[in-house]
């Protein structure tokens, strides 16, 4: 999979060359590139916003210097999106056919967002991460990559994206590990049995009980 991110913060995105996704990198499984929108200015001060038409607070990102950017990375099977709070919402569906993709595009806005013109000439899918306001696309983008890439082979276990929450729409069973008891808590019997089937029909059971305690939406 390969993830192109246009950004005017490329520093932003050092986090994802940590831990599992930065492994993931080095094992050529998924491919980050960061492209400085800035790059893209013509001006001589490599202004890339300006003052809102119409008037009103803040700057707008310039459509000219957005479209080159994206055209020194478009490809055609390449599919375009533009992180925003306006729109679709992202959920563990969303993500799943997203990680069917060959080549995304990430688009991330800053100050009060990027000239409308743009984002409809290069028909992007708009995607949120949630119902609140950044301060830019960045997090967001950072979000998105982060739940797709466990999709892609190799990255995570399959075993792993099998058992985690959403999958069968129920939340996860909970975890123990050692000490066999912490502060007078002892771990759950049935855990230490070896007992497979019960093993399986516990943590069933407790899947059921917790999506009822804390997301009966789910049910
Ligand atoms: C996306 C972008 C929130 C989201 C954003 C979200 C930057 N905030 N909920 N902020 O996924 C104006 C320009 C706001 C781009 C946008």
């Amino acid at each position: 999979m390969k993830f192109d991110v246009l950004t005017l913060f490329p520093e932003m995105f050092s986090p994802l060359k940590q831990s599992i996704l930065g492994k993931a990198e080095e094992k050529g499984l998924i491919n980050i590139k960061l492209i400085n929108i800035r790059d893209f200015s013509k001006d001589k001060h490599k202004k890339v916003d300006d003052t809102p038409y119409g008037g009103g607070a803040g700057m707008v990102m310039r459509p000219d210097v957005v479209y080159d950017a994206c055209d020194s990375v478009k490809e055609d099977n390449a599919k375009i999106i533009y992180l925003s709070p306006q729109g679709k919402k992202l959920n563990q569906q969303k993500v799943e056919e997203l990680a069917n993709e060959q080549h995304l595009i990430l688009i991330c806005g800053h100050y009060e967002g990027i000239d409308q013109r743009v984002l409809d000439e290069l028909e992007v899918e708009e995607i949120s991460i949630g119902d609140y306001v950044l301060t830019g696309g960045e997090l967001p983008a950072m979000v998105l990559i982060d739940s797709v890439s466990r999709y892609i082979e190799g990255v995570i276990t399959k075993e792993s994206i099998e058992e985690e929450s959403f999958s069968n729409n129920l939340l996860e069973y909970p975890q123990y590990t050692r000490p066999e008891e912490f502060m007078g808590r002892k771990v759950p019997e049935v855990l230490l049995s070896g007992h497979h089937e019960n093993i399986r029909k516990w943590r069933y059971k407790k899947q059921l009980e917790i999506t009822k305690q804390k997301r009966p939406d789910l049910l």
